[in-house]
């Protein structure tokens, strides 16, 4: 049986995927570590293990330790915070990569899971329907070290054969965990300040699209790729997928079919700018042809899931 280890297994992604993922192989086959403590689901739902994704050492003696082949880096630093540690994001960014991409290398590991994002995209790449190949030059952090990760993955896939596999997340939202620090979390703080105050201060403008999709397609989207046979992956850089596209304003009024006095303001920050750099929709064919890819669930599902989740937990 494959075991599998999931770096950044506290965060946004790290805490869904590691609960679906113990769901389908077992618990013990499935490994989580960070650096920080994870929701107690995570900890004492199976084997918990503390790492930091720069100890390359560390990483390896809990691979050896299990008898890990497949690893999932999902620790990074997203766009807002790296803005504003632009020193921290890279390191953290592309050594985590490195680290695990030099694993595969030795021959301690066989394959890899790693997440891109729509910040790769740039000022310069078609706003609406945006390829899978297309311009891309990032102008934040995030999106410039997310770019040199699709490269290098696609580098060790051609060079070294490295089973390296990966996704461009668009945002996602989600009740079980919150994210930190992107420019997408305005969609979950809404849904939070909807619920606790009935109203919401936005960071973004009115009408900033963004592509976002719901958590659980992102999970299952990462598992469908990992799972895809091999003589399907046409793309060892990362896949385009596309959820929902929606803007504050849509979200808004979404929110307000059910809480009708909910109230929200506008005032843009600077991750306005980072949202007006990044591509408002996105066009998955590739990964729809390659590995069937077809998300679920649209805006209004989303609105009720969340809505009904969220009051069971904050209220
Ligand atoms: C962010 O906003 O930084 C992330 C992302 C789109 O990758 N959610």
């Amino acid at each position: 049986m494959s075991r599998k280890l999931i770096i950044g297994s506290s965060g946004q992604i790290g805490t869904e995927l590691v609960i679906e993922l113990r769901k389908i192989h077992g618990s013990d086959n499935i490994i989580a570590a960070d650096i920080r403590k994870p929701i107690d689901e995570v900890l004492f739902g199976g084997p918990f293990e503390e790492i930091n994704v720069l100890d390359k050492a560390r990483i390896k003696e809990v691979i050896l330790k299990y008898k890990i082949d497949e690893v999932y880096i999902l620790a990074a630093l997203l766009s807002a915070t790296a803005e504003k540690k632009p020193d921290l994001a890279w390191k953290l960014n592309m050594e985590g990569l490195f680290n695990v991409l030099d694993l595969a290398k030795e021959k301690v590991i066989n394959k890899i899971f790693w997440p891109s994002s729509i910040a790769v995209f740039g000022p310069s790449t078609p706003n609406r329907n945006t390829p899978q190949q297309t311009i891309m030059e990032p102008t934040t952090v995030y999106g410039i070290s997310k770019l040199a990760g699709e490269r290098w993955c696609e580098y060790y896939y051609n060079k070294f054969g490295i089973d390296v596999r990966s996704i461009r997340y668009p945002g996602l939202i989600s009740y079980k965990s919150l994210p930190g620090g992107g420019t997408t979390d305005y969609a979950i703080e809404i849904f939070h300040h909807a619920i606790k105050h009935k109203n919401y201060v936005c960071f973004l403008e009115k009408n900033m699209g963004l592509p976002m999709m719901y958590m659980d397609d992102a999970i299952r989207a990462t598992i469908e790729l990992m799972n895809a046979d091999v003589s399907k992956i046409s793309v060892r850089c990362s896949y385009n997928i596309s959820g929902l596209s929606f803007s504050p304003f849509e979200i808004a009024e979404q929110i307000k079919k059910v809480i009708p006095e909910f109230d929200v303001s506008y005032n843009p920050d600077f991750r306005n700018e980072i949202a007006k750099s990044w591509p408002s929709q996105i066009n998955d064919q590739v990964a729809r042809k390659d590995w069937r890819w077809k998300p679920n669930v649209d805006l209004e599902q989303m609105t009720e899931i969340m809505l009904k989740q969220l009051k069971v937990v904050l209220v």
